[in-house]
């Protein structure tokens, strides 16, 4: 089993580098199996040489559930390589079909895991951010099972943040605008994640307890998309506007 595991992690992680669809897997994989998966894939990308950076949540706001057709809650890891600079740029032809959605972000002044209550997350923050993630899905048509999409972590691909913003601020229902090429393509409300995103940072500490790892101090924490994800070209610009909170962007080159 353990074999096949670490091919499977083989195929989505060159699929990731190549930035080439792979068919769906035919594996049957529990949500275990397939977590196991991932964390032999992130295994790869830092035998490379990429530092873990955080953590991104999935499916925390019923927009992006709906859009994909899953409601379960999952994680992936991020990594120092997929930062895009603000204001810079990112190669679109390193993407299979990547989109963009609207987030919010937490670096982590204190390690956190485990069981922990709202006051214990926003105690452990140093700054938030508003944050466009960049997904890009390894499997053809963008189209994948629970078990799927987390062997292929999350999706998680790139992911651009900053400046940051002092923690204390409300941030339980801003309004959001996800803009590509200058037209509005989204727009919602960081209450769509959780109902307020401090849960989400709540619901990661607890997933690293669940697969035995710590959220450390440094580490970034994607709340989530708030809206659907929005497909983008080669060329686009993606900018996001977020209520009270620096307006943020960068372009497919
Ligand atoms: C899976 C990743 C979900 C989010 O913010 O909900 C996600 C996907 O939609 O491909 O990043
Ligand atoms: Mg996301």
């Amino acid at each position: 089993m353990i074999h096949e595991y670490t091919h499977l992690a083989r195929l989505l992680d060159e699929a990731a580098c190549d930035g080439r669809a792979i068919p769906q897997l035919q594996e049957n994989l529990t949500l275990d199996q397939a977590y196991e998966v991932q964390a032999l894939a992130l295994a790869r990308r830092i035998e490379r040489g990429e530092q873990v950076s955080g953590l991104k949540m999935g499916f925390t706001s019923r927009a992006k559930m709906v859009q994909m057709g899953i409601e379960t809650m999952i994680f992936g890891r991020i990594t120092d390589a997929m930062a895009v600079e603000e204001g810079g740029a990112s190669p679109h032809a390193r993407y299979v079909h990547p989109r963009v959605e609207p987030e919010i972000a937490f670096r982590l002044g204190r390690p956190l895991s485990g069981r922990i209550t709202h006051f214990d997350a926003m105690a452990a923050v140093e700054w938030i951010a508003p944050a466009i993630e960049i997904i890009d899905s390894r499997y053809e048509n963008f189209k994948f099972s629970l078990a799927d999409v987390v062997a292929d972590n999350s999706s998680a691909s790139g992911y651009v943040i900053c400046p940051a913003h002092r923690p204390d601020m409300d941030i339980s229902n801003l309004g959001m605008v996800l803009s590509v090429d200058g037209v509005a393509r989204e727009i919602g409300s960081s209450a769509a994640i959780l109902g307020n995103p401090w849960r989400s940072l709540v619901a990661a500490a607890a997933f690293a307890e669940r697969y035995g790892f710590v959220l450390r101090a440094g580490d970034i924490v994607m709340a989530g998309g708030a809206t659907a994800a929005v497909a983008v070209d080669a060329g686009a610009r993606v900018k996001l506007e977020t209520q009270g909170l620096s307006e943020i962007a960068f372009s497919f080159s």
